[in-house]
């Protein structure tokens, strides 16, 4: 797939701030500091296009961009388990991911993103059922691949799978944004949703 051009399309909060529905969308969602943004952008070809931050929390809306001229979207979400935010912040943000996933009908999957290094927490295993139930899930990025060499991405491959609960045939991508590797899968599996999703519009 080809990403010609991207923009920001919106900043919301709320439903209400959405952009209408007609375009399918692929939203990426993670733990607060695990490199969404950083991914978004590597995705995109941009430099700075999503916000990216040494500071865990930097991205606190539901934040829309527009790829090729609204041939699909990518939706970046705010990240969960970031402990120094105040309890009833984060519950805010719990709810602002869990309305937005849950009531959006041009959601077509959604990308969970963890750290390649460590094995996913209790919220990353929340969401992945979650994602599940609403049967968004099924692509999961393993992000910061360079730093850690290949053997140890051997065994926590294994380790993320299982903690996860992956079905066999559910995907697990190492990727780095900081060299720039493992999006060429991404973009594809990215590729035949967005097909997908079209076919079925026209049925
Ligand atoms: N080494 C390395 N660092 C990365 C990689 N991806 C992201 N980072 C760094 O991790 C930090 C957080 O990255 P972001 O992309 O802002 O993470 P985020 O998930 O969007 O964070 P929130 O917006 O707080 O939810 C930044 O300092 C990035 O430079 C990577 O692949 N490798
Ligand atoms: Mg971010």
């Amino acid at each position: 797939m080809l990403i010609k051009k991207s923009d920001l399309l919106t900043i919301a909060a709320k439903p209400a701030q959405y952009p209408d529905e007609a375009v399918v969308e692929i939203a990426f969602a993670g733990r607060s500091n695990v490199g969404k943004s950083s991914l978004i952008n590597l995705l995109l070809g941009r430099k700075n296009l999503a916000r990216v931050s040494g500071n865990p929390g930097k991205t606190r809306t539901i934040n829309f961009y527009s790829v090729n001229n609204d041939e699909f979207r990518v939706v970046d979400l705010p990240g969960y388990g970031y402990a120094k935010v105040s309890k009833s912040l984060s519950e805010n943000w719990g709810e602002m991911i869990e309305t937005y996933l849950k009531r959006r009908n041009n959601l077509a999957i959604v990308v969970q993103l963890v750290d390649c290094r460590h094995e996913p927490s209790a919220q990353d295993v929340q969401m992945y059922e979650w994602l599940k139930t609403y049967e968004l899930d099924g692509l999961v990025v393993a992000t910061k691949s360079d730093k850690i060499s290949k053997n140890e991405w051997a065994k926590n491959k294994n380790a993320i799978r299982k903690k996860l609960g992956m079905e066999a045939d559910d995907v697990l991508l190492p990727v780095s944004a900081l060299k720039k590797t493992g999006t060429g899968e991404l973009l594809d599996i990215i590729a035949d949703v967005v097909a997908q999703w079209e076919e079925m519009q026209n049925e």
